[in-house]
């Protein structure tokens, strides 16, 4: 009797969770149901991130499937294993691939109505900590979405504070280094104020976005924009939208921003566009005429557009290529960019000032410009660029833009950087069984020096310099990570900080004075 109510009670739970899963998943009903509160009913994001392709994009294979499965360490997001059939969950993952079907627009407005300032917030009058505010170095930290705060000297954590989901690219110092600007894969610009120790505030620039570039004179901020495609400018005193440039190239065609650099010495803005075969050029300067040859040849040609009323703030400039450019690497002097083409393997170089294509070179498995840094070599200036799908960095001669070498590498690396008083620099392994790779290269006989690996089996990557470059700041880019802290010169460790999946390091005075050991 108990034997066959047991079974009935089996067959009834069986049938009503067969039921269950066997159902056909409406994944846009799930996604109401369960996801919506957090993530937006428009998948936008909420407290929870944006749940579109472009920012997806990025969690290939069952990853995503992955993460609604068992949560997210450190964050809100729940397991939803006991909520949701293995069916419905596969199913619900892909539907978040889908583009959405219709984008909201995200102009000034919508823009202004995100802007938001901490209440606790007040402005110190001067640093309120006795560290060197020049020698600052932050810590991404994206295990847990922070960013520490390092003395420079002591190492010691000033203040660990908490940045949108996904921050992404560089945090940008206003020029005296007191400000700091940091942007996060959704769009969201926020503002920090280092002498004080304090967030300043936030606003969601863009709905996805790449990353942010600040003016010579730090009142701009550029954000590049993938969703919607634009650019948008915002004034770095008060976050308010000075203007939301929409991107179309000259034909008509409305393109994505891969990228936006600042330009100091030209005092512009430069723009990588994916879509369209074009490099703008945003005018910062708002003494209306352009001083430099590029706008003026421009103009000539006819080829300026102002965007503002008045001609000098915001002018833009296109310059016409053969194919769409990503990844930009400049030269000091900000005259040229080498870009790179990404399904040809050529690397090409563009003159700023005549706005042409000059030269070009075979840079097969994605060369990651962006992280090239230069310097001095027999008196001749090069620059060394890492491959994102090659065992190998490429050194190249800034004045002939020829191949000088290539160096082997234990495997195709991310990050490269020197400082102006090291004799060295740093390459990342990132990819493939040697990720915990760390080589030391000699900038003159361009022999790797020593391979270092910290933490056998962790992903070791991107290496930061204190102000005089005596110490040199690695990641181990895991959830229990570090940065390990190594004299530069005698190359051994020094001392090891415990932090949550750190990336990206920055230095405020070797940010501020554009190092040519640090990618700009
Ligand atoms: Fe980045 C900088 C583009 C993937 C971490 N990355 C940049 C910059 C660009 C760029 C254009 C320079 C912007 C700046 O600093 O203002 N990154 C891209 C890509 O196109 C790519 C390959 C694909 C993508 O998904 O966007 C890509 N980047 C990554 C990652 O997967 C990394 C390793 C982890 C992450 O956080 O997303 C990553 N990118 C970084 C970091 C910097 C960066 C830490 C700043 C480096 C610096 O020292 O300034």
């Amino acid at each position: 009797m108990t034997r066959s109510i047991a079974l009935t009670s089996a067959l009834l739970l069986g049938t009503i969770f067969w039921g269950a899963v066997s159902a056909k998943a409406d994944p846009a009903q799930i996604y109401t149901t369960e996801c919506a509160a957090c993530h937006g009913a428009d998948r936008l994001g909420g407290t929870g991130p944006a749940l579109i392709p472009e920012t997806l994009g990025r969690m290939r294979g069952p990853n995503l499937e992955k993460v609604i499965t068992h949560g997210r360490v450190a964050t809100q997001m729940p397991a939803f294993a006991a909520v949701l059939g293995a069916q419905d969950i596969t199913e619900l993952a892909t539907w978040l691939h889908t583009p959405l079907a219709h984008v909201p627009g995200w102009g000034t407005e919508e823009i202004a109505q995100t802007r938001w300032f901490d209440p606790d917030y007040s402005v110190a009058d001067a640093p309120v900590f006795d560290a060197d505010p020049l020698n600052i170095t932050l810590v991404v930290e994206t295990g847990d979405h922070h960013v520490s705060v390092l003395d420079g000297d002591t190492f010691a954590v000033l203040d660990r504070f908490e940045t949108p989901f996904a921050v992404h690219g560089g945090p940008k110092f206003s020029p005296d280094g007191r400000y700091v600007f940091i942007m996060s894969r959704d769009g969201w610009v926020q503002k920090y104020d280092i002498w004080s120790l304090h967030q300043v505030g936030r606003v969601r620039a863009g709905l996805n976005s790449r990353n942010i570039a600040i003016s010579a004179d730090g009142k701009h901020l550029a954000v590049a924009n993938y969703l919607p495609m634009t650019l948008s400018l915002l004034s770095t005193e008060d976050l308010s939208v000075e203007r939301v440039m929409p991107v179309v190239g000259k034909d008509g065609t409305k393109s994505r921003v891969s990228a936006v650099y600042q330009a100091p010495q030209r005092q512009s803005f430069i723009l990588a566009l994916k879509d369209t075969p074009e490099i703008w050029e945003v005018a910062t300067n708002p003494d209306a005429d352009p001083v430099y040859e590029g706008f003026v040849h421009s103009r000539e040609k006819g080829m300026i557009e102002a965007i503002a009323s008045s001609e000098g703030l915001f002018a833009r400039r296109r310059i016409e290529i053969t194919e769409p450019l990503d990844d930009f690497f400049f030269t000091d002097d900000y005259r040229h960019l080498m870009g790179a083409a990404r399904n040809t393997g050529r690397g090409v170089v563009v003159n700023l000032n005549v706005g042409r294509e000059i030269a070009e070179l075979p840079l097969p498995g994605m060369p990651h410009l962006g992280s090239g840094i230069s310097w001095l070599r027999d008196g001749r200036r090069v620059m060394a660029t890492p491959h994102l799908k090659e065992a190998m960095l490429s050194v190249i001669d800034t004045e002939t833009w020829k191949l000088i070498q290539t160096i082997k590498t234990d495997g195709p690396g991310f990050f490269l950087r020197s400082h102006e008083n090291s004799p060295y620099f740093w390459a990342d392994v990132f990819f493939g069984p040697n990720k915990d790779v760390m080589h030391v290269i000699d900038k003159q006989s361009l022999e790797i020096v020593k391979t270092l690996r910290p933490v056998p089996g962790a992903t070791v990557a991107h290496v930061e310099f204190t102000r005089d470059g005596s110490h040199a700041l690695v990641s181990v880019w895991e959830d229990d990570g570090a940065v390990i802290v190594y004299d530069a010169r005698t190359l051994e460790e020094v001392t090891r900080l415990a932090m949550r999946k750190p990336s990206g390091k920055y230095n405020v005075f070797n940010k501020i004075t554009f190092s040519e050991g640090t990618s700009h």
